[in-house]
């Protein structure tokens, strides 16, 4: 398996239960590297081009309203398959559907208050770091 990079958020809900710590220590204790950090507040413009694969949905203007109610935490995930496994720690969208000992099922208040955004691809990792970092 390579060594990959995903973008990670914690989103406004995880940073105001004052969860950071504990959910960067899922992240380390799995094997992820963080290689890149900044806390910060989205404008609507940041979260809205983030998102920007969503645009067209009926819960993109809520999506992005949350995502601009506090700050967040971005940061790269640096590790094997790091993709996929920042997928398997975060869980299913939805917390009521996300497995025992996810982030999502531990952590989240409800689909669109869900603790914590991962890339979904290789495509999305490297659009989405730059997007925050630079290339
Ligand atoms: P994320 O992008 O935040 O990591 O979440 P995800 O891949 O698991 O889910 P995605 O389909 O990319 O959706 C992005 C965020 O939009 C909200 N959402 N609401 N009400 C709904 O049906 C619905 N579907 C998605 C969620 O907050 C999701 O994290
Ligand atoms: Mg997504």
């Amino acid at each position: 398996m390579a060594v990959e990079r995903t973008l990670s958020i914690i989103k406004p809900d995880a940073v105001a239960k004052n969860v950071i710590g504990e959910i960067e220590t899922r992240f380390e204790k799995a094997g992820l590297k963080i290689v890149e950090m900044q806390m910060k507040q989205l404008s609507k413009e940041e979260a809205e081009g983030f998102y920007a694969e969503h645009k067209e949905r009926p819960f993109f203007a809520d999506l992005v309203a949350f995502m601009t109610s506090g700050p967040v935490v971005v940061q790269v995930l640096e590790g094997e398959n790091a993709i996929a496994l920042n997928r398997d720690l975060m869980g299913a969208t939805n917390p009521q559907e996300a497995a025992e000992g996810t982030i999502r099922r531990d952590f989240a208040e409800s689909i669109d208050a869900n603790a914590v955004h991962g890339s979904d691809s290789s495509a999305s990792a490297e659009r989405e770091i730059a997007y925050f970092f630079g290339a």
